[in-house]
């Protein structure tokens, strides 16, 4: 198996950073956005929809969908569970990563690409951005809430949807966008995760 993917990409960093705390190895193939490798002929092939991560299975077939990716490597390889042993665990464990990706990661990339977009020809739209930013807001508030004084999002181990929090996190860094201004609960739980070997990513741009 391997990953077609672009590590400074967040749903590629979700997977990477799930793929650390997992403790499985995987090979990497790089897709270079900036150039436009994902819309070119060879990659559509491996997925029509022209986005990373792509899951590249020993059969020689293809799966894009981080999630997805994620639900399969999880299946492959149940213990220990990223979501969590008993089925109330994994279940919250669950809602909190769509939050997570539903609510902050998907309107980070939006904000992101509208703000200004690090991939060339995409232009600058900022009414999109302007309502990704009131979008961020109740998701935010709602995680804040929740994580409590726990070490995680989802309580006392980190679940996928700390890898997508996280993720997303760096992406809002790309328009100096800080996530967790006011919000000390998730201030410290990214203080405290971003210091985990799984969110390191050793990655340089083909010259
Ligand atoms: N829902 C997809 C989203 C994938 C996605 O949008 N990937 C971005 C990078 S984070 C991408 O490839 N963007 C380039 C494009 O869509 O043109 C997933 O979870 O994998």
């Amino acid at each position: 198996m391997k990953i077609h993917d672009f590590p400074l990409a967040p749903n590629p960093r979700k997977v990477r950073t799930y793929l650390g705390e997992k403790g499985l190895a995987m090979d990497f193939v790089l897709v270079n956005l900036l150039a436009g490798e994902h819309k070119s002929a060879a990659f559509l092939e491996k997925n029509p929809y022209g986005n990373v991560p792509v899951l590249e299975m020993d059969d020689g077939s293809f799966l894009s969908e981080s999630l997805a990716i994620i639900e399969y490597l999880e299946e492959r390889h149940p213990e220990p569970s990223m979501w969590g042993d008993t089925a109330e665990q994994r279940a919250r464990a669950r809602r909190t990563e769509r939050i997570a990706d539903l609510g902050v990661l998907g309107r980070v990339g939006r904000y992101v690409h509208a703000h200004k977009s690090p991939l060339p020809g995409v232009p600058q739209r900022p009414q999109v951005a302007e309502l990704m930013l009131e979008e961020l807001v109740r998701p935010l508030e709602i995680l804040e809430a929740e994580i409590g004084d726990h070490p995680f999002l989802a309580g006392n181990r980190p679940t996928v949807g700390d890898c997508t929090l996280f993720a997303a996190s760096t992406f809002a860094g790309f328009s100096q966008l800080d996530l967790f201004e006011g919000k000390p609960r998730l201030q410290r739980w990214c203080a405290a995760f971003s210091e985990r070997p799984s969110t390191k990513v050793e990655f340089s741009l083909p010259s």
